[in-house]
């Protein structure tokens, strides 16, 4: 046989052995290794733009057909055009844009997955957790720990829209989702409102030991109000120069412990000055982020997306990101940032 017919015989043996393994759940390694164990990382998901407008108008038109406590949530999910029927926005999290009308209230349940909400729209209803109200506006970030209960109300007399990021594609990865309704659609005020922030968010809290001291040691705080992560952050962007590859970045911190806001979910702010264009930065860590003020350009892989008030974009797991400001941008970003740097996964590479 010459080398060509051997080579083909070969084919022919293994193809063979492979039908015949397959019905026993057995397959190659070295035919997906490639595939499997990548140089570097190849997400599925794309990169993509949501305008707020067009996708507010389809949440106010849902809002006329079905109520918040029919829906249990109403919420018209951000899916990643790369991940078509898995519900999720990168690999391993999920984005929703909810809506909850006057007078409505989103029943209160609990579940493993955790939640952020990032106010779009609207000023006045609540999220409640654990007998405790937030009382949302804005561009405010309220969190939803897991396994802790919670409802939304809305009695204000506008229409309320936040962005949902949950970890429900990461817990559905672990096999790992349990969760609970209470018999009632509100859980009781056992606090007031705000009151976990006076407690534990300016750099205090109640005494270790002490009634006071009623959040869970872990997780004390659940609201982050615009009005201070702005001061923040303004005032960090008049007091130095930005950071070439980031503008100025603000990372909001869990104060238990100083490390990321959940165990699987990291957020952060961040300005960048008009006239200002970032370097190329890319990071292990699929990114979904919101305009908050300004306008300027996303440019990645040399596509432009155009960057207005309230848009939404999805940036997957190690594309290099630029972004120009035309006017001062803000913007809001959450990504899995947390979970990777606990699983020794996460990496960044700032280009020139
Ligand atoms: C959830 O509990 C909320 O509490 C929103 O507002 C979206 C998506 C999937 C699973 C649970 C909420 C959700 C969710």
């Amino acid at each position: 046989m010459d080398g060509i017919a051997r080579a083909n015989d070969q084919q022919a043996q293994l193809q063979a052995l492979y039908a015949e393994m397959a019905p026993h759940s057995l397959y190659p390694l070295w035919e997906v290794l490639a595939a499997l164990v990548t140089p570097t990382p190849r997400s599925p998901a794309r990169v993509h733009r949501w305008e707020y407008g067009p996708a507010r108008d389809y949440l106010l038109r849902a809002g006329d057909l079905i109520s918040a406590e029919q829906a249990e949530r109403r919420v018209l999910i951000l899916e990643n055009p790369g991940l078509p029927g898995t519900s999720a926005v990168i690999p391993s999290l999920y984005a929703g844009l909810q809506l909850i009308l006057p007078g409505e209230i989103a029943p209160c349940h609990r579940h493993t997955q955790c939640a952020l909400r990032f106010v779009m729209e609207g000023e006045g209803a609540y999220t409640a957790i654990d007998g405790e109200r937030a009382i949302m506006r804005p561009f405010d970030l309220v969190l939803t720990p897991n396994w802790q209960w919670h409802d939304h109300g809305n009695e204000s007399d506008r229409p309320m829209i936040w962005l949902d990021g949950l970890d429900i594609p990461t817990v559905r990865f672990y096999d790992a989702s349990f969760a609970e309704r209470l018999e009632r659609p509100a859980q009781n005020q056992a606090v007031p409102a705000g009151d976990s922030l006076r407690r534990y968010g300016r750099n205090l809290r109640p005494m270790r030991g002490t009634a006071a001291d009623r959040r869970p040691a872990h997780q004390p705080l659940f609201h982050y109000p615009y009005a201070e992560w702005r001061e923040s952050l303004m005032g960090l962007a008049a007091s130095e120069a930005p950071d070439p590859h980031l503008g100025h970045a603000l990372e909001f911190v869990n104060p238990a412990d100083g490390g990321p806001i959940m165990p699987t979910i990291a957020a952060h702010v961040r300005h960048i000055p008009a006239g200002f264009e970032s370097k190329p930065r890319r990071s292990t860590d699929g990114t979904i982020l919101v305009v908050v003020e300004g306008r300027g350009t996303a440019r990645i892989h040399g596509v432009e997306q155009k960057l207005a008030e309230r848009d939404l974009l999805v940036v997957p797991s190690w594309q290099a990101l630029e972004i120009r400001a035309e006017t001062p941008l803000v913007l809001f970003g959450y990504s899995d940032k947390a979970a990777q740097e606990k699983l020794g996964l996460w990496r960044e590479d700032r280009l020139q």
